[in-house]
């Protein structure tokens, strides 16, 4: 539907006449400023208070430059941004359209570190076939794997030489078949990573951009010409062409000095972002995607996708965006003018002929942006993963503090009601990126176990698929890196050596302990072995983790109990108790009934909950609670008689 404007529903674009409750009211200017709050750690009403609101953004813009010499054109980038996007989502509150996605359990395998079957210190595809009847038992529907494809490994996958290739170190196209074929015969799913914002610098496509001037490859790639900038203005040479940072450190910008040319990455300097706006590209992708889908893949989970679609001309980033949001340019990519419309074409020449699913990693993509993204009516993606409950509120991911459990029920709890039933939220804590959630809740080894549990119990009793990263079900915490070679994830790698300019040894590494995504990227604990970061070379091992079977069992028990009752995936949510600590909700389809009552933090809390007419079926702390009290963390799912 058009962004309200004139009464013909022509979009009106929005001026700095226009207020901040105007901007507030559009789905891009919701998201990002709510996403800017969020990066400084100021609440929602800073903009829904009608003093704000009612302010025109000429004024706010004025204001913002004296008070916090916020250069104007702040306001013009946001405005820009904005008036990109002229459709506004529609918030459905009907029925929910019942779906194989909607009931699964997907869980995550990062094949690096799942399972070792050749003793060679790497995961291996053999070693996921071994534990396919663990994961069926377990309760899985689905199995998303992390890339697999041939790669020199720089972001370890993420960085694709053949994407019709399995990489050596996994075994052979062979064995994945084999795999594919065991999957399908135990009743799952098989989700492939597609990695298409970029590819490796060692791609044919990106050698025959470099070495061929004439290679209808070089328009594949965002490459460059040295000596100017990207709005065509002169430069040296050695400078690159825009400003833009990259994810992992640095300028966004190889310089190929023998081609006088510079070219585009905003990930690794081996990973080269791919020109969607060329249809020859965008056909060959379609094409591969076909391809796994004709082999018998189920569906994708599509890696940074809202960064496919750049601004025309790359223009330089705003510096004050830049600084807010760590990265400069990123508002020149996270949601780009061309992005629904490639969302699209994937859908209808690939996904909807096989069926197929997608879920979509969006990084800085809110409620309203992923509303566009994935309701049934626009045929772009099934789901999406937005990232803004892991981090609390003036938190990045390298800061080391303690995650508060009632942001988590806030923010979930605003998804649960506004989301609409024509889109479905994606349920995770954890993936290969980040640190684990039950070490950013408390490293108190006494409380790890309860905190596991609820936070399980909120993941299968929440409106949503839950997504389960290999090692949750086993209850495993972060690790004690002691030493930066047990590191080997080139983010951390990159950001140490960046610290190291302005920090000590120590405190670079206190640092990287706390953010680094090597916690999540340890070898499984299936036996004794020494524990490592897959493909690590550190002689340090790590200190080695249990699994605890108390929490597969709980998992398990879940999981059976969520599939047996579709109030618990379908039903309708309702807030009960949002006081500070607690958390309790309702989940109603037809005449069940659940209630799950939740204790947020380390400290008994009072029960609200009058009992009368509910049966106790699970609970986190069995045999050891009482009627009135929550014990620490304490969970308890009730059926309503
Ligand atoms: O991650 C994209 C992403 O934005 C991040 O979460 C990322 O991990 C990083 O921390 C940015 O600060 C995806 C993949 O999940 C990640 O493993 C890859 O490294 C990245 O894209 C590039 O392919």
């Amino acid at each position: 539907m058009k962004q309200k404007g004139s009464s013909d529903n022509t979009f009106i674009p929005l001026t700095m006449n226009n207020t901040v409750g105007d901007l507030y009211k559009t789905p891009v200017g919701h998201d990002t400023l709510l996403k800017v709050l969020l990066q400084i750690g100021i609440s929602e009403k800073a903009v829904t208070n009608p003093a704000v609101s009612s302010m025109k953004l000429s004024t706010v813009a004025k204001l913002a430059e004296k008070t916090a010499h916020i250069d104007p054109h702040f306001f013009e980038t946001l405005l820009f941004l904005i008036n990109m996007e002229h459709d506004t989502p529609t918030t459905e509150h009907g029925p929910v359209k019942p779906a194989w996605w909607k009931e699964a359990v997907f869980y995550q395998i990062y094949p690096r570190s799942f399972c070792d079957k050749n003793g060679d210190g790497m995961g291996d595809l053999e070693g996921i076939i071994s534990k396919l009847d663990y994961l069926k038992d377990l309760g899985v529907d689905a199995l998303w794997l992390s890339p697999i494809y041939d790669s020199p490994n720089d972001d370890n996958g993420y960085d694709i030489r053949d994407y019709r290739k399995i990489q050596e170190q996994f075994g052979t196209m062979e064995d994945f078949d084999r795999l594919l074929e065991g999957v399908h015969a135990r009743g799952m799913k098989l989700i492939m990573d597609l990695v298409v914002n970029h590819t490796s610098d060692e791609h044919e496509w990106f050698q025959k951009a470099l070495s061929d001037p004439d290679s209808p490859c070089r328009d594949y790639y965002f490459l460059v010409p040295e000596g100017q900038r990207t709005d065509g203005s002169p430069c040296d040479p050695e400078l690159p062409p825009n400003n833009w940072t990259s994810f992992f450190s640095g300028s966004a910008w190889n310089h190929y000095k023998e081609q006088g040319l510079w070219g585009l990455h905003l990930f690794s300097k081996k990973q080269m972002d791919l020109n969607w706006d060329n249809p020859a590209l965008r056909k060959e992708v379609i094409d591969m995607i076909r391809w796994w889908l004709e082999k018998g893949v189920d569906g994708f989970r599509m890696d940074v996708i809202n960064y496919i679609s750049k601004t025309p001309g790359l223009p330089e980033g705003n510096e004050a965006v830049g600084s807010l949001m760590n990265f400069t340019g990123v508002e020149h990519y996270y949601y780009g003018p061309h992005l629904h419309e490639y969302l699209h074409q994937i859908y209808t020449e690939a996904f909807e002929p096989y069926g197929a699913f997608s879920v979509g990693e969006t990084p800085g993509a809110g409620m309203e942006m992923s509303k566009l993204l994935t309701s049934e009516k626009r045929g772009e993606m099934n789901m999406v993963f937005s990232f803004d409950q892991l981090e609390t509120p003036g938190h990045i991911r390298y800061h080391d503090y303690k995650y508060d459990l009632n942001y988590y029920r806030d923010y979930i709890t605003d998804w649960m009601l506004n989301y609409g039933s024509d889109c479905w939220m994606s349920l995770f804590y954890n993936n290969h990126d980040n640190p684990r959630m039950v070490s950013k809740v408390s490293t108190n080894p006494a409380h790890r176990q309860a905190i596991e549990k609820l936070l399980a119990m909120m993941q299968f009793t929440l409106r949503g698929t839950p997504f389960v990263f290999q090692g949750d079900e086993m209850g495993l915490t972060n690790y004690d890196f002691t030493s930066i070679d047990q590191v080997q994830d080139v983010e951390a790698v990159n950001y140490y050596d960046e610290l190291l300019f302005s920090h000590t040894e120590a405190e670079a590494l206190g640092i990287i302990r706390a953010g680094t995504r090597d916690h999540a990227r340890v070898m499984l604990p299936w036996d004794d072995q020494p524990q490592a970061v897959a493909g690590s070379t550190s002689a340090k091992p790590l200190t080695h983790q249990e699994i605890d079977p108390e929490i597969t069992a709980f998992y398990r028990r879940l999981i059976r109990f969520r599939k047996r009752h579709h109030a618990l995936i379908y039903g309708d949510f309702q807030p009960l108790c949002l006081k500070k600590d607690h958390f309790t909700y309702r989940r109603t389809l037809g005449d069940e009934t659940y209630i799950i009552e939740c204790n947020l933090s380390d400290k008994p809390v009072k029960s609200y909950l009058d009992k009368q007419a509910l049966r106790l079926i699970i609970c986190t702390h069995r045999g050891k609670h009482s009627g009135k009290t929550l014990l620490p963390y304490e969970a308890r799912l009730f059926r309503l008689q």
